[in-house]
């Protein structure tokens, strides 16, 4: 209970933040997109991360409000970049299934979108298996107004939930996000690598972007590449950043 009390102040008050980690085009090595991340600056705790409270904002509810916050913020923060004349990129966006399920979140989109004069294009929405799959038919439905809507779509960690391969094919998913635990040992272990290059494949064959999660290594990165996987994200390129230091980023790129 104390921590739901926290979190309604640290929603007041503004202690939320964002982190943005680049997404890396493996061919070319240009930054095509970025995914947003919590973080909570507590006044005496300092900084927690989402592990620590996204699954109690989750039980209390209280992340409909935050994930609110979390894509108002995500939208403001892209319009602010191009307003500056930096060269934006297009910010994914982690989404609840609370969240995803609540009957105004379509209307709480576009509202965002208006409010902040963000183009749809620049705001990507990450979903999980288990949030699509769960009323699949309606998950569809929302999918598509938000396809109309211009935004673009993930399923992130995938191959750890499980999708109906039909669904999948029929969902209008734009990319799809391995999910780093079958990153990790892909330059090591034979089953990794196969699942890996099997999604891979998939998403060529669905017209549906590769990003592998986690990346860490040149020997991940190099097998990556020979299976022509699209993009990849993780500390082997960069940590999360703070909005000060990503802006950096974006101001260097040539
Ligand atoms: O760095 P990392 O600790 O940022 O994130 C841990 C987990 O928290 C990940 O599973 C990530 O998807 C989730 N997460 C990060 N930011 C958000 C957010 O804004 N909303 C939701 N619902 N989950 C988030
Ligand atoms: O569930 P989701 O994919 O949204 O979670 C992203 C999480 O992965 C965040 O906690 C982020 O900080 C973390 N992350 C990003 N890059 C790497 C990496 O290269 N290695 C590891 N171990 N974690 C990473
Ligand atoms: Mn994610
Ligand atoms: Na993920």
């Amino acid at each position: 209970l104390s921590v739901e009390n926290n979190l309604r102040r640290a929603l007041k008050h503004g202690e939320f933040e964002l982190y943005y980690q680049p997404k890396i085009d493996i061919a070319s090595g240009i930054m095509t997109g970025a995914e947003a991340l919590i973080r909570w600056q507590d006044p005496t705790l300092g900084l927690i991360h989402p592990g620590q409270f996204v699954a109690i904002a989750e039980e209390c509810g209280l992340i409909v409000p935050i994930g609110r916050w979390v894509l108002h913020e995500a939208c403001r923060q892209v319009q602010a970049w191009l307003d500056f004349g930096l060269q934006a990129v297009p910010v994914s966006v982690n989404i609840s299934a609370l969240e995803f399920r609540h009957l105004k979140f379509l209307e709480g989109v576009a509202s965002i979108l208006q409010e902040t004069g963000l183009a749809p294009r620049y705001l990507e929405l990450e979903l999980t298996e288990s949030i699509l799959m769960h009323e699949a038919e309606a998950s569809a439905q929302v999918l598509e107004k938000l396809k109309a809507m211009g935004l673009q779509l993930a399923i992130d960690d995938f191959g750890t939930g499980y999708s109906s391969l039909s669904y999948l094919s029929r969902f209008p998913i734009d990319t799809l996000k391995i999910d780093q635990s079958f990153v990790r040992d892909i330059a090591r272990n034979a089953d990794d690598a196969a699942i890996v290059s099997a999604i891979i494949g998939m998403g060529k064959n669905l017209q549906q972007r590769v990003v592998a999660e986690g990346v860490e290594s040149s020997e991940q990165l190099a097998f990556l590449k020979t299976q022509r996987c699209d993009e990849a994200q993780g500390f082997l390129f960069n940590h999360p950043l703070p909005a000060g230091d990503f802006s950096r980023l974006l101001g260097t790129r040539t």
